[in-house]
């Protein structure tokens, strides 16, 4: 019964932004599907797909637009950005040029984008640094709002499996450190200062990936958005692809295994 009482849903347009390879493709599959792919193949222009988020009281269903990160697809992003109500704008942990290029889409869309934008900054790959120690909640911690769990719980199951053979935590600590090239710290404060949520998170577990879509569902001003009625029970998703290759192959029809926030 519960199932046919309307809820309010609202439409997100949300756009993923950064340097090419460093996993935005990754973490859109991860949000949307639960899966996680090796071997990707680049993103050509830019692929579209959706995804719902439950909230207390209402439906974000989210329009996602997976841009390409290779330069030579640059000028394309303003048409992807534009009338935007969210960003996510992805470096890689390991890369420190790839934070660079990320504060660079964020000048851009400050200058250019909505002015009500909700952009969250999204350090990558924590997999490959510390993540593995024993204290994934420490490096993966988001900036603001408390963590409600829900999607991650599993991913953190998969983290502590990765973490089991480490020998000791300054040993595991002493090899992350001369992976990760970003410290937390570092791109935490310039989140702070640019008034940005953040995020550590892995495409690969699925560590926070659920908390990105949330909390940025949580902070959109939705009074300025009009709601539109639906059923509780219209978990369907659907992907479509845009004029250019859809490089991102999320498989139409497909229910999402787990992750997303519904
Ligand atoms: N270890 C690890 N590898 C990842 C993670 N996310 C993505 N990768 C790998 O990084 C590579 C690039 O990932 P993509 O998702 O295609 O990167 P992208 O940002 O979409 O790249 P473009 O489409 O070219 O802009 C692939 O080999 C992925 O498997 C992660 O969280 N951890
Ligand atoms: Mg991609």
């Amino acid at each position: 019964m519960s199932e046919e009482i309307p809820v309010k849903a609202v439409q997100v347009k949300l756009v993923l932004l950064g340097e090419a390879a460093v996993g935005k493709s990754s973490l859109v599959l991860r949000f949307c599907q639960g899966d996680f792919n090796e071997n990707t193949s680049p993103t050509i222009g830019a692929a579209f797909l959706t995804q719902k988020c439950r909230l207390e009281n209402r439906i974000v269903k989210f329009e996602i637009w997976d841009t390409a990160g290779q330069e030579r697809f640059h000028s394309l992003a303003p048409m992807y950005y534009r009338n935007a109500q969210a960003a996510v704008v992805v470096y890689d942990v390991t890369k420190s040029a790839s934070l660079e290029k990320a504060k660079a889409w964020v000048k851009e869309l400050q200058r250019q984008a909505n002015a009500n934008i909700v952009i969250a900054l999204v350090g990558n790959k924590v997999d490959l640094v510390s993540s593995s120690t024993a204290s994934p909640a420490e490096v993966a911690k988001p900036k603001v709002a408390e963590n409600e769990g829900g999607a991650d719980a599993e991913e953190n199951e998969d983290q502590e499996d990765d973490a089991s053979p480490s020998p000791s935590p300054s040993a595991a600590e002493e090899a992350s450190d001369d992976v990760r090239q970003v410290p937390t710290a570092e791109a935490e404060a310039y989140a702070k200062e640019s008034g940005l949520l953040f995020f550590e998170a892995s495409a690969k577990t699925g560590h926070n990936v659920g908390e990105i879509f949330t909390e940025i569902a949580k902070t959109i001003p939705f009074d300025t958005i009009s709601p539109k009625p639906t059923t509780a029970q219209s978990g369907n998703r659907r992907s479509a692809n845009t004029n250019e290759n859809n490089n991102v192959n999320l498989g139409e029809n497909q229910q999402a295994k787990k992750g997303g926030c519904c």
